[in-house]
């Protein structure tokens, strides 16, 4: 990136971070919508904090990630508490945000990407500002779908394409088994949980070509899948018994037909689209039922990108191109998923539909550093949340901005949650 791509970049996501919350009251932005969820305003102000923390006080010397003030640090306060904080007017923290940015642009003017500071080296940490803006984005869309009072006026800006693909392509593919070289050794954008790129050995393996779809859930609803114990983790079916569900986060019942809600859209749900809103332990319940079982994450990038043509993971499923919302539904404009197979391009060498956009993937993985992994820059992104408590999530959802979108981009969350726009696609051994 070039000081002026820089600075245009900052420019567009302050501006998408602002469309995003046009619409809402100073109420809506300083209430506690969920406990699980920050008020809005939260996320604004710990936006504009963490630019100023590493692209003005890092610029004059080190900073540590417990420098950022108070309120806006997030090891301080739990989401479930920050409604109590005294949080800023929405004008108040543009002004900040203002100040903030126009220092960051002084200081950017005068600095050089090509010294010895891999943290400036490639312009990096401009990189890990930005992405660090689009991934709270993506958190504030989570808020308000979960919104209370009147429903966000989704700002939808285009329709996904329509295609429909038959049913009869619903099948897996193969990979055949063999050496994969998994995770990335790019050091101008990529997260250090991404890092480093390694070999590894894999078993055949099969996986779905299409996400999950509601149709697919359905069925797993309609066999009492809520209900067969034997398709349930201890942990999930005790996961069951407290939450009391008996659907996707969202839906709602409409006679024997089922309604599903997006922002301030009620609509039925279409079977052709991937499901949506469930968690790790429905996902792992649905594939005990058909049978299958969750990807690895090792699996699901494999299926993402290795070219058996090159023997070579591509960083795209379709290929070099930079993702876009022609490439797959990314964006968060849409404000919808979309039925599978409606991207022409959104096919990765394996044969899979859609590894990118619509909805992120639960593995089976746990998050945990790749062998060689070093922390850079601060352990508070990936290695305080390394173990066993949380699952990798891949891919991409239709709220996911594109500078955050690759095969190598590994997202986490505990197996409970389903505010995050979460779906699955099963896999099987293939020996
Ligand atoms: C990668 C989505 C799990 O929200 O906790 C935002 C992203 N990290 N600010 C999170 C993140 C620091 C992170 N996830
Ligand atoms: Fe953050």
């Amino acid at each position: 990136m070039t000081h002026a791509e820089i600075a245009e970049r900052l420019e567009e996501a302050r501006a998408r971070t602002l469309h995003l919350v046009e619409p809402l009251t100073e109420d809506d932005l300083h209430r506690q919508h969920d406990p699980l969820m920050s008020p809005i305003m939260w996320d604004l102000g710990h936006i504009a904090h963490f630019e100023e923390l590493w692209l003005v006080r890092n610029l004059e010397g080190p900073v540590q990630f417990g420098e950022m003030p108070g309120i806006y640090n997030p090891f301080e306060h739990p989401r479930r508490v920050r409604g109590e904080l005294a949080l800023p007017s929405l004008d108040d923290c543009k002004v900040v945000m203002g100040e903030i940015r126009a220092r960051v642009l002084d200081r950017l003017a005068a600095t050089r990407f090509d010294g010895d500071d891999a943290l400036l080296r490639d312009g990096y940490v401009y990189a890990m500002v930005l992405q660090h803006e689009y991934q709270h984005n993506e958190t504030i869309l989570q808020t308000l779908q979960l919104k209370t009072g009147a429903p966000y006026p989704a700002p939808r800006c285009y329709t996904p394409p329509t295609l429909r693909m038959s049913n009869a392509n619903r099948g897996m593919v193969r990979f055949p088994g063999g050496r994969v070289r998994i995770g990335t050794d790019d050091r101008s954008a990529a997260y250090d949980n991404e890092r480093p790129s390694h070999e590894i050995e894999l078993a055949p393996f099969a996986i779905d070509v299409y996400p999950v779809t509601n149709g697919d859930y359905l069925e797993f609803m309609r066999a009492g899948g809520y209900a067969r114990r034997e398709w349930w983790s201890e942990a999930g079916w005790s996961w069951l018994g407290e939450a009391g569900v008996e659907a996707p986060k969202y839906w709602s019942r409409d006679g024997d037909a089922w309604l599903v809600r997006t922002m301030d859209h009620v609509e039925p749900v279409d079977a052709d689209r991937p499901v949506c809103h469930v968690c790790y332990h429905e996902a792992e319940a649905f594939a005990r039922f058909a049978g299958k079982r969750l990807p690895t994450e090792l699996e699901w990038e494999t299926a993402a990108g290795w070219d058996a043509a090159t023997h070579q993971m591509r960083p795209y499923p379709w290929g070099d191109e930079p993702p876009t919302p022609r490439h797959a539904n990314i964006d968060q404009l849409s404000f919808t998923t979309a039925p599978v197979g409606a991207y022409e391009r959104n096919w990765s060498p394996l044969g899979c539909y859609g590894m990118i956009g619509d909805v992120w993937e639960w593995t089976s993985s746990d998050f945990k550093p790749y062998p060689g992994y070093r922390t850079f820059p601060y352990p508070e992104y990936s290695e305080v949340f390394f173990g066993s408590e949380y699952k990798v999530l891949r891919g991409a959802s239709w709220a996911t901005r594109p500078g955050v979108v690759r095969n190598s981009f590994r997202n986490w969350d505990y197996p409970i949650r389903r505010q995050i726009f979460s779906g699955f696609r099963c896999a099987r051994d293939d020996r």
